[in-house]
């Protein structure tokens, strides 16, 4: 076992590993493993505030209270490492300054992830990642294979942020153009503030996109809406791939994020939400990006972060052991 990869940079790499789970470097040894965490620590592709390259340590140290790998759920009734074989399987070699670089790391760890019939879930990074993420599904699945749920503040649709097409900004528009995501297969949840601008809406409505603003969930409920949102994207493609970014969280309980937008999901909501999309779908991927630790003094945003991935993978052992949740009742 390597205790680090030769080119990597000081921010990189695993200090601990995500709930101690079992570290495994080797591709060749990610087989049987049913989930592989997998960090992305870059943040090249951010438009604003940086520091999401320190995300995965942050993500993995939010809550190391040390002893085995167990983490009984009370209202599931599950406990995700007595039903899924968890693995950390390190940080990708990100090369700083070099975005395009690092994508094609990603996208190879990913694609033997995938090929060892594991589900990533990747701990950003910035949400340019999910490029290289979705380019490995459609590599495994075809573009019509998968759908995407999408939690954001933004749309991340640009054609291009600041007249450069590989940024956070601009994945699920790169996906549409050049083939690796299909547009009717989106749906987005939490939209908010000022961008995607109008413009941006009309080429999301041409292509399909689907979403849900804010003030629809305070209308409606979130419950009510992720009702929708898994029928939508379990009625598009057979596997779904569910994306985070923490900025969807009001900045109240997120404060270290890039991007900030007040008028946000609360941490309790999101928590039961993607735990409901976890235990409904059948799952191809899973990230959670934008966590940027110099932004988040009293370590809030990366412990949501951290309960976000425990929750999804909740659900999954939920949905995998075959049971209804037995919640602990007096
Ligand atoms: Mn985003």
């Amino acid at each position: 076992m390597r205790p680090f990869r030769p080119a990597e940079p000081s921010y990189a790499g695993v200090g601990v590993t995500f709930c101690r789970t079992e570290l495994v470097l080797e591709p060749a040894d990610l087989r049987g493993a049913d989930v592989a965490i997998v960090g992305a620590p870059f943040d090249d592709g951010t438009s604003f505030r940086p520091g999401a390259r320190f995300g995965p340590r942050a993500i993995r140290a939010a809550e190391d209270v040390a002893g085995p790998s167990t983490r009984p759920h009370m209202e599931l009734g599950v406990d995700p490492f007595a039903e899924l074989r968890v693995v950390d399987h390190g940080d990708i070699e990100a090369t700083p300054a070099d975005l395009a670089t690092s994508h094609r790391r990603l996208r190879a760890t990913l694609t033997d992830v995938l090929e060892a019939d594991a589900i990533p879930v990747v701990l950003g990074g910035d949400h340019s990642l999910s490029t290289p993420t979705m380019q490995a599904l459609a590599d495994r699945l075809g573009p019509d294979g998968y759908a995407v749920l999408h939690f954001d503040t933004h749309a991340d649709t640009g054609a291009t942020t600041f007249g450069v097409a590989n940024t956070h900004g601009t994945p699920f528009h790169r996906g549409v153009t050049e083939g690796f995501l299909r547009g009717d297969h989106v749906v987005q949840v939490g939209l908010r503030g000022t961008w995607p601008t109008p413009p941006e809406f009309a080429w999301m409505r041409d292509q399909g996109f689907r979403w849900h603003t804010m003030d629809e969930i305070e209308d409606r409920g979130l419950p009510s809406v992720v009702a929708e949102a898994v029928a939508s994207v379990t009625g598009a493609a057979p596997r779904v791939y569910l994306t985070v970014d923490i900025d969807v969280l009001d900045p109240a309980f997120a404060p270290g994020t890039g991007t900030p937008e007040p008028g946000g999901l609360t941490t309790r909501e999101l928590l039961r939400a993607v735990r409901t999309v976890a235990a409904s779908v059948d799952l191809c991927a899973m990230d959670l990006v934008e966590v940027s630790p110099p932004y988040d003094p009293a370590g809030v945003t990366a412990l949501a972060a951290q309960r976000l991935v425990l929750e999804t993978l909740s659900g999954l052992a939920l949905r995998r052991s075959g049971r209804s949740a037995r919640p602990e009742r007096p």
